[in-house]
C-alpha cells in the first residue's frame, strides 16, 4: 500500500518574475510570515530593468514618484542623480533592495516559469519551469510584467540577413559597439524614439523605419541637485500620499481647466510653458479634457506638430515624423530627448514604411518598395504583447483545466486587475483591469501586492484554504472597466494599450482607466467590506466548502 500524498504545499506563495513587481511581493508575503519562492527568468533581478538595456533607456516618469515607498529608510538613503534616471541606474536600484532586504536567496535564478496547474482538491498550484524545478504552492503572484513578453518578429525573409540582429528588450549585458556601421532601427514607440538619438552619433549611417509617427514630447531631463534632493526627501511622505490618490500616481503639475475655455493665443502659451518647464508624460494633462475631448486633444497635436515642423529642417520628413489619423496619447505618448533633431543630421534618414512598405529582408538588409537599403545591423524596437502576454504564454491551467488564455481569448476579463474567476488562489500584479500602465506603475505596483497581502491575510483570519473571484464580480469589474474605458479617446484607437499591436489579440483598452486614486478607493473598499466579490473557501471535516 502507498503513503499518502502530502498534502502540505511546499510553499504558501510562488511569485513569477523579480522585477519592481516580483521584488515587493517577496518582501511583503515574507514579511506577512509566508514560506514564498520566486522565479526570475533572467540571470538576476530587474525585470524590465534588466532586460531593456538599450542605449538611451531611462524611465519616463520621474524617479522621486518611480520607486518604492514602502520603506523609509531606504526613501531617505536613496538618492537619485536625474529626474528621469537611465536603465543602470534603476538596475542599481532594484539590485540594492534585494541585497537591503535580502531578497536574493528566495529567488531562483535562470528559471522560467513554463506552467501552472491548479488541483482542486488540495487547492494548491503545481508550478512548473524551465529546468526540472517544480514546485507546489498555496498561492501563486504572477508579477511577471505588463511589457516582457516580446511582439514576435514576423519580417519575410528575416533568417536570410547576415548581419547583427538586436533587439531594444534583449540588449547585450556586455553592451555592443555599432561604432562605424549601417544600423537600420525598425519602431518608433517610446524605446525607439529614446534609442535613436543615442544610436546616431555613434554609427556610419542610421535608417529609422517608421511605419507610425508618434508624438512626443521632450523630457526636460536633468540632474537632481543636492539642496531639491533634500527638500523633496523632507516632504516625501507629502509627496507619496498626493501620489496615492492623485489620477496617475505621480506628482502633477495642476491643469489649467478645459483646453477650449482658453483662446488660441492663450492655449498656445499655456502649451509652450509645459513644453519648455513641465516636460515628460504630463504635457497630456496640461488642460484636464485632453484624453477625453476630441476638439480639446486636437489642439494639443496640432501644437505637437508645429514643434516638429519647427525643429526639422527638411519638411518632407518633418511631414512623414509627423503623427496623423489618432489623437495625441491614445498610443503611448513617447518622451524624448533630442529625437526630432536627430533627423537634421546629415547620417540619420527617416524611412517612411507608409510610403515606401518594407517588402523583405536579404542577405545583405531590408528591401522596401524603393530598393535595397545595405545594413551590417538591425535593432528591433517593436514591442510587447503588453499586460497580457506574460501571463498567457504561460500554460495557466485553473478550475477544469481551462488556460487562463482560454478565459481570456475574447479579452481578458479580471476581478480588479488582481483575480481571474476559476484560478483560486491566483494574483495578477498590475494585470489588466487595474490602472497598470496609465499612470506610475512602481505606486500601482505597491498597491496591488499590499492589497493582495491583506487578503491572505483575511484568508488565514477565516481559516480558508482558497479564494477566488466569482463569475459576477469579475463581470461587473470588466463591466466597470469599460465604462471608464469609454470615456476615454483611448478605447477607440489602435495602440497596444487596446492589444491592437498583436496579430489576432482580442481589442479592448485593457488597463483600467479610472485612475489611480480612484482604484485605491475601489480596492480599499472591497477589503474594507469583508471581500465582497470573492469566495473563500474553509474546510470542513466532510471536505472543503464555503
Ligand atoms: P511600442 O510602443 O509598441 O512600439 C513599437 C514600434 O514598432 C511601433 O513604432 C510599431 O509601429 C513598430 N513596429 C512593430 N511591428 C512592426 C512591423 N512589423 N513593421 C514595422 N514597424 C513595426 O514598443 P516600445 O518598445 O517602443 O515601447 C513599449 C513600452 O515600453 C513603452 O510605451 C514604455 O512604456 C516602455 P506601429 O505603431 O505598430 O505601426
Amino acid at each position: 500500500m502507498s503513503a499518502p500524498v502530502d498534502p502540505a504545499p511546499d510553499y504558501d506563495v510562488v511569485v513569477v518574475g523579480a522585477g519592481f513587481a516580483g521584488l515587493y511581493a517577496l518582501y511583503a508575503l515574507r514579511a506577512e510570515g509566508l514560506s514564498v519562492v520566486g522565479f526570475e527568468s533572467g540571470s538576476d533581478v530587474g525585470g524590465t530593468w534588466f532586460w531593456n538595456r538599450y542605449p538611451g533607456a531611462r524611465c519616463d516618469t520621474e524617479s522621486l514618484d518611480y520607486s518604492y515607498s514602502f520603506d523609509k529608510d531606504l526613501q531617505q538613503d536613496w538618492t537619485w542623480s536625474e529626474r528621469y534616471a537611465t536603465q543602470p541606474e534603476i538596475l542599481r536600484y532594484l539590485n540594492h533592495v534585494a541585497d537591503r532586504f535580502a531578497l536574493r536567496p528566495l529567488i531562483r535564478f535562470h528559471t522560467e516559469v513554463t506552467s501552472a496547474v491548479y488541483d482542486e482538491d488540495s487547492a494548491t498550484w503545481t508550478v512548473g519551469t524551465s529546468t526540472a524545478d517544480t514546485v507546489r504552492a498555496r498561492y501563486v503572484v504572477m508579477a511577471a510584467g505588463v511589457l516582457s513578453s516580446l511582439k514576435e518578429l514576423d519580417f519575410p525573409g528575416l533568417e536570410r540577413f547576415r548581419g547583427t540582429r538586436l533587439h531594444t528588450a534583449r540588449w547585450p549585458h556586455e553592451g555592443v559597439d555599432l561604432s562605424g556601421q549601417r544600423v537600420a532601427v525598425i519602431g518608433t514607440g517610446s524605446s525607439g524614439v529614446q534609442l535613436v538619438p543615442r544610436l546616431a552619433p555613434q554609427t556610419a549611417h542610421l535608417h529609422v523605419l517608421q511605419r507610425t509617427a508618434n508624438f512626443s514630447v521632450p523630457a526636460r531631463n536633468r540632474p537632481v541637485l543636492p539642496e531639491e534632493a533634500a527638500r523633496e526627501k523632507a516632504g516625501y511622505d507629502e509627496r507619496r500620499a498626493e501620489i496615492r490618490v492623485s489620477r496617475a500616481g505621480m506628482k502633477e503639475i495642476p491643469a489649467e481647466g478645459s483646453a477650449l475655455d482658453h483662446d488660441a493665443a492663450e492655449r498656445t502659451r499655456i502649451f509652450e510653458w509645459r513644453w519648455a518647464y513641465g516636460g515628460g508624460p504630463t504635457f497630456l494633462r496640461t488642460f484636464t479634457d485632453l484624453a477625453l475631448d476630441e476638439q480639446a486633444n486636437a489642439t494639443a497635436a496640432d501644437f505637437v506638430r508645429a514643434k516638429i515642423r519647427e525643429t526639422v529642417a527638411d519638411p518632407e520628413t518633418a511631414d512623414s515624423l509627423s503623427p496623423k489619423g489618432f489623437p495625441i496619447g491614445t498610443k503611448r505618448l513617447c518622451v524624448d530627448t533630442d529625437y526630432y533633431a536627430t533627423f537634421n543630421r546629415p547620417d540619420v534618414t527617416l524611412v517612411d514604411l507608409r510610403k515606401t512598405p518594407l517588402v523583405e529582408f536579404t542577405e545583405n538588409g531590408i528591401r522596401t518598395t524603393a530598393g535595397e537599403i545595405e545594413l551590417d545591423a538591425v535593432v528591433f524596437a517593436t514591442g510587447f504583447d503588453a499586460l497580457t502576454g506574460a501571463i498567457t504564454r504561460i500554460d495557466v491551467r485553473g478550475r477544469g483545466g481551462e488556460t487562463v488564455a482560454e478565459h481570456w481569448a475574447d479579452g481578458p476579463r479580471t476581478m480588479l486587475g488582481v483575480a481571474v474567476a476559476g484560478f483560486p488562489n491566483l494574483f495578477t500584479v498590475t494585470g489588466p483591469g487595474s490602472p497598470s500602465v496609465l499612470g506610475n506603475v512602481v505606486a500601482s505596483i505597491e498597491q496591488h501586492v499590499e492589497w493582495i497581502v491583506d487578503c491572505l491575510r483575511h484568508a488565514r483570519e477565516v481559516g480558508a484554504v482558497s479564494v477566488e473571484a466569482t463569475r459576477e464580480a469579475e463581470e461587473d469589474w470588466s463591466r466597470q472597466a469599460a465604462e471608464a474605458a469609454a470615456q476615454t479617446l483611448m478605447a477607440r484607437n489602435a495602440s497596444w494599450y487596446t492589444g491592437a499591436n498583436i496579430p489576432g489579440k482580442a481589442r479592448q483598452l485593457l488597463p483600467y482607466a479610472g485612475g489611480v486614486g480612484r482604484f485605491r478607493e475601489i480596492c480599499d473598499d472591497v477589503a474594507a467590506r469583508g471581500y465582497p466579490g470573492f469566495h473563500f473557501t474553509v474546510p470542513t471535516p466532510t471536505g472543503h466548502q464555503a
